[in-house]
Protein backbone atom coordinates (compact mmCIF):
# COMPACT_ATOMS: atom_id res chain seq x y z
CA UNK A 1 0.00 0.00 0.00
CA UNK A 2 1.58 3.69 -1.33
CA UNK A 3 1.27 6.29 1.14
CA UNK A 4 -1.64 9.06 -0.16
CA UNK A 5 -0.15 12.47 0.58
CA UNK A 6 -1.74 15.88 -0.33
CA UNK A 7 1.29 18.52 0.49
CA UNK A 8 0.51 22.24 0.58
CA UNK A 9 3.44 24.18 -0.53
CA UNK A 10 2.82 28.17 0.50
CA UNK A 11 5.68 29.51 -1.30
CA UNK A 12 6.52 33.03 0.01
CA UNK A 13 3.11 34.14 0.89
CA UNK A 14 1.99 34.84 4.44
CA UNK A 15 2.56 37.02 7.69
CA UNK A 16 3.14 35.12 10.84
CA UNK A 17 -0.25 35.68 12.09
CA UNK A 18 -1.56 34.85 8.44
CA UNK A 19 0.40 31.37 8.80
CA UNK A 20 -0.86 30.63 12.26
CA UNK A 21 -4.64 31.44 11.49
CA UNK A 22 -4.14 29.19 8.30
CA UNK A 23 -2.76 26.45 10.29
CA UNK A 24 -5.13 26.42 12.83
CA UNK A 25 -8.00 26.94 10.17
CA UNK A 26 -5.93 23.91 8.29
CA UNK A 27 -5.54 21.77 11.47
CA UNK A 28 -9.53 21.56 12.72
CA UNK A 29 -10.42 20.71 9.33
CA UNK A 30 -8.55 17.84 8.81
CA UNK A 31 -9.09 16.25 12.58
CA UNK A 32 -13.18 16.90 11.09
CA UNK A 33 -13.23 16.04 7.91
CA UNK A 34 -10.33 14.57 6.64
CA UNK A 35 -9.46 10.88 5.69
CA UNK A 36 -7.61 9.10 8.26
CA UNK A 37 -5.01 7.13 6.04
CA UNK A 38 -4.37 10.51 4.23
CA UNK A 39 -0.96 12.11 5.03
CA UNK A 40 -1.09 15.86 5.12
CA UNK A 41 2.00 17.92 4.73
CA UNK A 42 2.28 21.88 5.15
CA UNK A 43 5.05 23.60 3.44
CA UNK A 44 5.30 26.98 5.11
CA UNK A 45 8.28 30.06 4.61
CA UNK A 46 10.77 28.33 6.84
CA UNK A 47 10.44 31.76 9.35
CA UNK A 48 7.04 30.34 10.76
CA UNK A 49 7.51 26.51 10.58
CA UNK A 50 8.69 26.74 14.18
CA UNK A 51 5.84 29.33 15.26
CA UNK A 52 3.00 26.85 13.73
CA UNK A 53 4.46 23.75 15.25
CA UNK A 54 2.58 24.31 18.31
CA UNK A 55 -0.66 24.71 16.24
CA UNK A 56 -0.68 21.41 14.70
CA UNK A 57 -1.71 17.92 16.56
CA UNK A 58 0.78 15.67 17.41
CA UNK A 59 -0.66 12.84 16.28
CA UNK A 60 1.00 13.24 13.05
CA UNK A 61 -1.46 13.63 10.23
CA UNK A 62 -0.11 16.79 9.51
CA UNK A 63 3.39 17.29 8.93
CA UNK A 64 5.63 19.69 8.28
CA UNK A 65 8.31 20.70 5.65
CA UNK A 66 10.47 23.21 4.45
CA UNK A 67 10.40 24.57 0.59
CA UNK A 68 14.10 24.03 -0.14
CA UNK A 69 17.58 23.69 1.73
CA UNK A 70 21.29 24.29 1.44
CA UNK A 71 23.77 21.20 0.28
CA UNK A 72 25.72 22.19 3.66
CA UNK A 73 25.00 22.07 7.52
CA UNK A 74 26.27 25.40 8.30
CA UNK A 75 28.99 28.13 6.82
CA UNK A 76 29.01 31.48 4.89
CA UNK A 77 25.75 31.23 3.33
CA UNK A 78 23.96 34.36 3.49
CA UNK A 79 20.74 33.73 3.44
CA UNK A 80 20.10 30.41 3.19
CA UNK A 81 19.11 27.48 5.14
CA UNK A 82 20.23 23.90 6.18
CA UNK A 83 18.64 20.91 6.71
CA UNK A 84 19.84 20.38 10.12
CA UNK A 85 18.27 23.87 10.99
CA UNK A 86 14.60 22.60 9.57
CA UNK A 87 15.36 19.55 11.44
CA UNK A 88 15.75 21.66 14.54
CA UNK A 89 12.66 23.66 13.75
CA UNK A 90 10.28 20.54 13.51
CA UNK A 91 10.20 19.59 10.27
CA UNK A 92 10.23 16.29 8.72
CA UNK A 93 10.13 16.95 5.21
CA UNK A 94 12.09 18.85 2.56
CA UNK A 95 10.54 20.08 -0.44
CA UNK A 96 13.92 20.07 -3.11
CA UNK A 97 13.82 20.99 -6.78
CA UNK A 98 10.58 22.75 -7.06
CA UNK A 99 10.32 24.00 -11.01
CA UNK A 100 10.75 27.69 -9.27
CA UNK A 101 14.17 26.73 -7.39
CA UNK A 102 15.13 25.29 -10.58
CA UNK A 103 14.34 27.97 -13.14
CA UNK A 104 14.94 31.25 -10.84
CA UNK A 105 17.64 30.17 -8.78
CA UNK A 106 19.46 28.11 -11.81
CA UNK A 107 19.33 25.01 -9.40
CA UNK A 108 21.07 22.19 -10.88
CA UNK A 109 20.54 18.54 -10.98
CA UNK A 110 24.21 17.80 -9.63
CA UNK A 111 23.51 20.41 -7.31
CA UNK A 112 19.73 18.83 -6.10
CA UNK A 113 21.44 15.15 -5.40
CA UNK A 114 23.76 17.08 -3.00
CA UNK A 115 20.69 18.75 -1.24
CA UNK A 116 18.94 15.11 -1.40
CA UNK A 117 22.09 13.81 0.54
CA UNK A 118 21.89 16.81 3.13
CA UNK A 119 18.22 16.63 3.63
CA UNK A 120 18.84 12.91 4.56
CA UNK A 121 21.48 12.79 6.66
CA UNK A 122 19.30 15.27 8.68
CA UNK A 123 16.85 12.65 8.83
CA UNK A 124 14.41 14.40 6.65
CA UNK A 125 11.78 12.69 4.06
CA UNK A 126 12.44 14.40 0.58
CA UNK A 127 9.53 15.75 -1.49
CA UNK A 128 11.82 15.55 -4.94
CA UNK A 129 10.02 17.57 -7.80
CA UNK A 130 10.55 16.92 -11.63
CA UNK A 131 8.81 17.69 -14.70
CA UNK A 132 8.98 19.53 -17.88
CA UNK A 133 8.66 22.94 -19.88
CA UNK A 134 6.18 23.60 -22.27
CA UNK A 135 9.02 23.35 -25.16
CA UNK A 136 10.27 20.13 -24.61
CA UNK A 137 6.36 18.93 -23.87
CA UNK A 138 5.38 20.31 -27.41
CA UNK A 139 8.19 18.10 -28.59
CA UNK A 140 6.99 14.96 -27.24
CA UNK A 141 10.99 14.54 -24.52
CA UNK A 142 9.03 14.76 -22.06
CA UNK A 143 9.71 11.22 -20.93
CA UNK A 144 13.32 11.55 -21.44
CA UNK A 145 13.84 14.89 -19.57
CA UNK A 146 11.88 13.96 -16.61
CA UNK A 147 13.68 10.36 -16.20
CA UNK A 148 17.03 11.75 -16.71
CA UNK A 149 16.08 14.32 -13.98
CA UNK A 150 15.62 11.73 -11.42
CA UNK A 151 18.55 9.69 -12.88
CA UNK A 152 20.51 12.62 -12.09
CA UNK A 153 20.01 13.27 -8.75
CA UNK A 154 18.79 10.17 -7.24
CA UNK A 155 19.77 7.41 -8.52
CA UNK A 156 23.39 7.28 -6.58
CA UNK A 157 21.42 6.70 -3.40
CA UNK A 158 20.66 3.06 -1.87
CA UNK A 159 17.62 1.54 -1.14
CA UNK A 160 17.39 2.32 2.10
CA UNK A 161 18.02 6.05 1.52
CA UNK A 162 15.25 6.35 -1.46
CA UNK A 163 13.07 5.21 0.88
CA UNK A 164 12.73 8.33 2.64
CA UNK A 165 12.07 9.92 -1.48
CA UNK A 166 8.45 11.09 -2.25
CA UNK A 167 7.92 12.38 -6.00
CA UNK A 168 6.03 15.40 -7.17
CA UNK A 169 5.62 15.45 -10.81
CA UNK A 170 4.86 19.01 -11.66
CA UNK A 171 5.03 20.34 -15.49
CA UNK A 172 6.05 23.61 -15.61
CA UNK A 173 3.57 24.58 -17.78
CA UNK A 174 0.90 23.84 -15.48
CA UNK A 175 2.37 25.76 -12.70
CA UNK A 176 0.90 29.09 -12.12
CA UNK A 177 -0.69 28.90 -15.29
CA UNK A 178 -4.29 27.80 -14.11
CA UNK A 179 -3.23 24.78 -17.22
CA UNK A 180 -3.19 21.78 -15.58
CA UNK A 181 -2.19 18.14 -17.15
CA UNK A 182 -5.17 16.25 -18.26
CA UNK A 183 -5.68 13.18 -15.62
CA UNK A 184 -4.67 10.82 -19.03
CA UNK A 185 -1.27 12.87 -19.41
CA UNK A 186 -0.52 12.89 -15.51
CA UNK A 187 -1.38 9.15 -14.91
CA UNK A 188 1.18 8.63 -18.26
CA UNK A 189 3.98 10.23 -16.82
CA UNK A 190 3.35 8.98 -13.26
CA UNK A 191 3.65 5.76 -14.85
CA UNK A 192 7.01 6.42 -16.49
CA UNK A 193 8.36 7.54 -13.46
CA UNK A 194 7.26 4.48 -11.98
CA UNK A 195 8.65 2.14 -14.32
CA UNK A 196 12.33 3.91 -14.64
CA UNK A 197 12.61 4.20 -10.67
CA UNK A 198 11.85 0.21 -10.86
CA UNK A 199 14.68 0.10 -13.57
CA UNK A 200 16.60 1.10 -10.68
CA UNK A 201 15.68 0.29 -7.05
CA UNK A 202 13.43 -2.93 -8.09
CA UNK A 203 10.16 -3.06 -5.79
CA UNK A 204 10.29 0.01 -3.80
CA UNK A 205 9.17 1.77 -6.84
CA UNK A 206 5.87 0.55 -6.06
CA UNK A 207 5.97 1.78 -2.22
CA UNK A 208 6.75 5.12 -3.59
CA UNK A 209 4.49 7.59 -3.23
CA UNK A 210 4.30 10.21 -6.33
CA UNK A 211 2.06 13.22 -6.57
CA UNK A 212 0.75 15.61 -9.23
CA UNK A 213 1.58 18.81 -8.82
CA UNK A 214 0.28 22.01 -11.02
CA UNK A 215 -2.39 23.96 -10.94
CA UNK A 216 -4.15 21.49 -8.53
CA UNK A 217 -7.72 22.42 -7.17
CA UNK A 218 -10.89 20.92 -5.58
CA UNK A 219 -12.61 20.71 -8.73
CA UNK A 220 -9.55 18.28 -10.11
CA UNK A 221 -8.16 16.78 -7.81
CA UNK A 222 -10.94 13.86 -8.04
CA UNK A 223 -10.21 12.79 -10.99
CA UNK A 224 -6.43 13.15 -11.73
CA UNK A 225 -5.87 10.94 -7.66
CA UNK A 226 -8.02 8.59 -9.00
CA UNK A 227 -5.11 7.57 -11.57
CA UNK A 228 -3.79 4.41 -10.59
CA UNK A 229 -0.26 6.13 -10.68
CA UNK A 230 -0.96 9.35 -8.65
CA UNK A 231 -1.03 8.97 -5.08
CA UNK A 232 -1.58 12.87 -3.79
CA UNK A 233 -0.81 16.18 -4.88
CA UNK A 234 1.48 18.67 -4.10
CA UNK A 235 -0.97 22.10 -3.98
CA UNK A 236 0.41 25.23 -4.63
CA UNK A 237 -1.96 28.30 -4.37
CA UNK A 238 -5.02 25.63 -3.54
CA UNK A 239 -2.71 25.32 0.04
CA UNK A 240 -3.50 28.51 0.92
CA UNK A 241 -7.49 28.36 1.09
CA UNK A 242 -8.37 25.95 4.27
CA UNK A 243 -11.14 24.91 2.71
CA UNK A 244 -9.76 24.32 -0.80
CA UNK A 245 -7.02 22.48 0.91
CA UNK A 246 -8.75 20.33 2.87
CA UNK A 247 -11.47 19.87 -0.43
CA UNK A 248 -8.42 18.63 -2.25
CA UNK A 249 -7.41 15.93 1.20
CA UNK A 250 -11.21 14.91 0.73
CA UNK A 251 -10.74 13.80 -2.97
CA UNK A 252 -9.52 10.59 -2.58
C1 LIG B 1 1.58 24.81 -8.11
O1 LIG B 1 0.62 24.05 -8.22
O2 LIG B 1 1.53 25.97 -8.50
C2 LIG B 1 2.83 24.35 -7.49
O3 LIG B 1 3.85 24.90 -7.77
C3 LIG B 1 2.82 23.30 -6.46
O4 LIG B 1 4.06 23.20 -5.86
Amino acid sequence: MRKQIVAGNWKMNKTLTEAQSLTSEIANMVADEAPDNVQVIIAPPYPFIYAVQNLIPEMGQILLSGQNCHSEDSGAFTGEVSASMLKSLGAQYVILGHSERREQFKETDQELAKKVDAALKNDLKVIFCCGEPLEVREANEQNKYVTQQLTNSLFHLSEEAFKNIVIAYEPIWAIGTGKTASSAQAQEMHETIREHLASKFGKLAEETSILYGGSCKPDNAKELFSQKDVDGGLIGGASLKSRDFTDIIKSF
